[in-house]
């Protein structure tokens, strides 16, 4: 599937650090090492049945800012994202509205890409709709079927967790905790005939009216772990360097998914890190919920992506919190002020600034304290003092720059 074009990266003075992160699995920080290939990271993508709300926007932002301290660093950058283009909410949804389930998924990824490209988000090497992946699922089922971790239920298909040694690592919860989320994310604890009332489906044979593909276990379509599984080992390998996404992936899915590769004999990524969650009128931002705020509907009212992408980053990415109209108005006046310091060109000393940004966002992506070390220079360039002292210096130009490649605000 094709992604979106990607915005220019100015490139910086100074080398930014090597990066560390936050590993759910490790419950601590740790560094993104790697050796000489390049760093590789996995997203999990939107499943398209309503536009990019602001929560999206806060993770793929996040692991974007992830992203550009790599190339800082001066690391190549593997990134994989997928699409679950078909999935039951989207079917349900599209049944509801009464439009095709493929134009739907269509529409709204169109929207997603307009979206990510407005916030400057650098797109993924390779974008993978779980359609046009269903090979891989099947391949990878095979692997699965071969170390006897898959059994049926009725002409379904199911991955059975017992196959994995190693299952719970990645969410480190208590089993009546994964068995709640798991009934609230999409599982059937309660199917009859299942080995364990935690195991995922992985191939769900056809139903009357839903779309279906060949398989060897009969036509079906796939379940929702095994997608992101096998795209993030096909396309990055095994032991890939970080799988991202919203915490609200970390049971079931996160966990699912690296289980399925370990039972196929594959490690699956060195490190589990997940934004927080953003929320609206007091609950989480989602849409089965509907209390959303759209990326497409603030830039069809005219406000700077910029300055939606500005908002985002005064929250640390793991942080929960919640969303108000008077962030994006403060964003908006304070993108203002930033513009008019770089355009003095001049202004207070500089070098100090880049190492500091790219200090704070190689130390698990703190952007807040990047921002607020940005603004520090901004309020002392407008300050006359030192702009009377420094105004011969190209500091502005600078600091542009570094808001540009390291933070991803075009000023
Ligand atoms: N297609 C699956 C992942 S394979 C999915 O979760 N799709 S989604 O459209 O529901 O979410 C897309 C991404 O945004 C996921 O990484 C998810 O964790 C994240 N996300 C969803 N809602 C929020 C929210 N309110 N705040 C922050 N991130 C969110
Ligand atoms: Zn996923």
């Amino acid at each position: 599937m094709r992604a979106w074009p990607a915005p220019d990266v100015p490139a910086l003075p100074i080398q930014g650090p090597e990066v560390s992160l936050y590993d759910h699995a490790r419950d601590e920080l740790v560094a993104t090492e790697g050796g000489p290939g390049p760093r590789s990271l996995y997203v999990c993508g939107i499943t398209p049945y309503d536009a990019t709300h602001l929560g999206h926007a806060n993770t793929f932002v996040a692991f974007d800012l992830l992203h550009r301290a790599w190339l800082n660093a001066g690391h190549e950058v593997a990134y994989v994202q997928n699409v679950t283009d078909v999935d039951d909410p989207l079917l349900e949804r599209a049944e509801k509205v009464g439009v095709d389930w493929t134009a739907l998924a269509e529409r709204e990824t169109d929207l997603y890409r307009a979206d990510m490209e407005a916030l400057r988000v650098l797109p993924p090497r390779e974008y993978a709709g779980a359609v046009e992946s269903i090979p891989l699922f099947i391949d990878m089922l095979a692997t699965l079927d071969a170390a006897d971790a898959l059994y049926r239920v009725e002409d379904d298909v199911y991955f059975s967790v017992g196959a994995d040694p190693r299952f719970g690592t990645e969410s480190r919860m208590a089993r009546p905790e994964m068995l709640e989320l798991f009934a609230e994310r999409g599982g059937d604890p309660d199917r009859v005939g299942k080995k364990d009332p935690l195991d995922p489906l992985v191939w769900r044979a056809e139903r009357p009216g839903e779309p279906s593909w060949p398989s060897p276990y009969g036509p079906g379509r796939p379940g929702w772990h095994i997608e992101c599984s096998a795209i993030a080992l096909c396309h990055l390998g095994a032991g890939f360097t970080v799988q991202g996404g919203g915490s609200d992936l970390i049971f079931p899915h996160h966990e699912m998914s690296a289980s399925h590769a370990h039972a196929a004999g594959s490690e699956f990524a060195r490190i589990y890190t997940h934004g927080g969650m953003v929320a609206y009128d007091g609950h989480k931002m989602s849409k089965s919920r509907g209390n959303l705020v759209f990326v497409s509907a603030l830039r069809n009212g005219d406000i700077d992506p910029m300055a939606i992408r500005l908002a985002l980053l005064r929250h640390h990415y793991r942080s929960d919190w919640e969303w108000t109209d008077d962030q994006l108005f403060d964003a908006v006046d304070t993108l203002a002020q930033w513009r008019k310091a770089i355009a003095l060109r001049g202004g207070a000393p500089a070098g100090p600034v880049t190492e500091t940004v790219l200090g704070a966002l190689a130390d698990d992506l703190n952007a807040p304290r990047a921002v607020a070390v940005v603004q520090a220079w901004v309020e002392a360039t407008l300050g006359t003092d030192h702009l009377a002292e420094t105004s011969h210096n190209d500091a502005g130009a600078v600091v542009e720059a570094l808001v540009d490649a390291a933070l991803g605000i075009k000023l």
